[in-house]
C-alpha cells in the first residue's frame, strides 16, 4: 500500500510537456477574482474561506498544479484560488520526478512558474517536496551511495538558495514512515535511507536550516488519521521518530500532517487530538498539509455523497481547529475535476458514469456543501 504514481502519468505528461507559457499566470489576478465572483449570485457578500482562516490565525491553502492554467478553465482555476486560499502548495512541480526527469538535466520551468504565479497574487508558497523516497524517476535508483549522498546536497542547495525568501515553508521531508518495508522504526526504504540510514532526515533539515535561516521546515507524513490498525503503526512510528528528531536537536519547525481522509476507514477524532497533543508536547507547530475526502465509499447518489463529505470535513476539521498548535490547512486541490482522485478514477475507469466529489468546489468551480462545512468550522473555531 503506498501513494505511487500509478495512473497519473498523463498529468505528469501533461505538466512536463507544457509550454510553460506564462500568459494564463500573468493574466490572472484580482480582476479574474471579481468576474468569477460575479457570475456567482451572493458569492460577492461572503468572504472568501482564507479571509475567514486569517482572521482566526490560521493560514488556509491549497495544492495548485500550474499545467491547470492551461486549460480551458484555466482562467476559473485561478480565480477559484485567489478567492478562497491563502496559501499554495505545489502538487508536482517540486517533485524529483519534475524537476530531474533524466541524470543530469533539471527542469525549474513548472516551479519557477509556480513561485511566480505566488509571488504575482501575494500567496504564501509550501514547496513539496525536498527529500521523498518514493516517486523518484529510475534513474536515482542506480546510484551508488555517494551519489546519493551528494544528490541529496547538491538538490537541496540548488532548491533553497533559487528560491530563497519566496517559499513560506518546506516540506524538506515527505513520508518517512512505511510499515509495509518493514525496516527498523518503520521507516520508508528508498535511496536516501539506503545510503544515509536514518540520518538522511537529520541532515537535509540542517542543510535547509543552513540555507533559509527564516523559511518555516516541516516533516510531513501521510496515514496518521485512521482509528484503526494502520493509523496506530503510523502515529506511534511518526512520534517516535520526531522524539528521536526532538533529542538530537535537528531543526524542524512544523509537523505535516496530510490527511487524505476516506469515506471505508473508521476515524475517531478524540484519538487524533491526543495525537496532535503529544506533538505540540514536542513543541511543534502542526500544518494540515493535504485535506481532502476520497468519497467512494460513500452513497452514489450525489446529494447524500455530497452532504457525507461535507460531514467528514466538519467532524474533522471542528477538532483540528480548537488545536492551537494548528496553525495550517490545506486541501489537496479546490474543484473536484482536478483532484488527483479523479484523475486516478478516470484512468482506471474511464468509462465510470460515477466520477469523485472529494473537494469543495464541483466541476464548474461552484462551491458544495463541503465548502459550506468548512465556511462553518471557520467560523465557529476558537480564534488564535
Ligand atoms: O496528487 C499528486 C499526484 O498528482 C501525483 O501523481 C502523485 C505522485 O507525485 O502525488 C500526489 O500527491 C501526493 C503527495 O505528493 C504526497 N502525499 C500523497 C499525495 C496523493 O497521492
Amino acid at each position: 500500500m503506498g501513494w505511487g504514481p500509478a495512473g497519473q502519468i498523463s498529468r505528469r505528461a501533461a505538466l512536463l510537456g507544457g509550454a510553460a507559457s506564462l500568459a494564463a499566470a500573468t493574466a490572472t489576478g484580482r480582476h479574474a477574482v471579481s468576474a468569477s465572483l460575479r457570475s456567482e449570485p451572493g458569492a460577492a457578500a461572503r468572504l472568501g474561506l482564507g479571509d475567514i482562516a486569517a482572521r482566526n490565525g490560521i493560514v488556509l491553502g491549497a495544492s495548485f498544479a500550474v499545467h491547470e492554467l492551461d486549460t480551458p478553465y484555466g482562467a476559473h482555476y485561478a480565480a477559484a484560488y485567489l478567492a478562497d486560499v491563502r496559501s499554495v502548495t505545489s502538487e508536482l512541480s517540486f517533485k524529483m520526478s519534475v524537476l530531474r526527469p533524466t541524470a543530469g538535466v533539471i527542469n525549474l520551468d513548472p516551479a519557477d512558474r509556480l513561485v511566480d504565479f505566488a509571488a504575482r497574487n501575494r500567496l504564501k508558497l509550501r514547496a513539496h517536496t525536498l527529500v521523498w523516497n518514493d516517486d523518484l524517476p529510475d534513474w536515482i535508483h542506480r546510484l551508488g551511495p555517494g551519489e546519493v549522498e551528494l544528490l541529496l546536497e547538491a538538490h537541496t542547495t540548488t532548491l533553497m538558495e533559487r528560491y530563497r525568501g519566496k517559499v513560506w515553508a518546506w516540506d524538506v521531508v515527505n513520508e518517512p514512515i512505511a510499515p509495509w518495508d518493514h525496516l527498523p522504526g518503520n521507516l520508508r526504504k528508498g535511496p536516501f535511507l539506503t545510503a544515509l540510514g536514518e540520518g538522511y532526515i537529520a541532515r537535509a533539515f540542517h542543510l535547509a536550516r543552513s540555507l533559509d535561516p527564516t523559511a518555516l521546515l516541516v516533516i510531513n507524513e501521510a496515514q496518521t488519521e485512521t482509528d484503526d490498525e494502520n493509523g496506530r503503526v503510523f502515529r506511534t512510528s511518526f512520534l517516535a521518530l520526531l522524539k528521536r528528531l526532538r533529542a538530537k536537536g535537528v531543526p524542524i519547525d512544523a509537523v505535516g500532517l496530510q490527511a487524505h481522509l476516506r469515506s471505508d476507514r473508521r476515524y475517531d477524532f478524540a484519538v487524533f487530538k491526543g495525537f496532535l497533543d503529544e506533538i505540540a508536547a514536542l513543541g511543534y507547530a502542526i500544518h494540515i498539509t493535504e485535506l481532502d475526502v476520497n468519497d467512494s465509499a460513500f452513497p452514489a447518489d450525489e446529494k447524500r455523497r455530497d452532504a457525507a463529505v461535507a460531514d467528514l470535513y466538519r467532524r474533522f476539521l471542528t477538532v483540528v481547529l480548537a488545536h492551537r498548535a494548528v496553525t495550517a490547512v490545506t486541501f489537496w486541490q479546490l474543484a473536484d475535476h482536478t483532484s488527483w482522485l479523479t484523475y486516478m478514477a478516470r484512468n482506471e475507469s474511464p468509462n465510470s458514469r460515477r466520477r469523485p466529489r472529494p473537494l469543495l468546489l464541483d466541476d464548474a468551480f461552484k462551491r458544495k456543501p463541503a465548502w459550506f462545512a468548512v465556511e462553518s468550522a471557520l467560523k465557529e473555531m476558537p480564534p488564535r
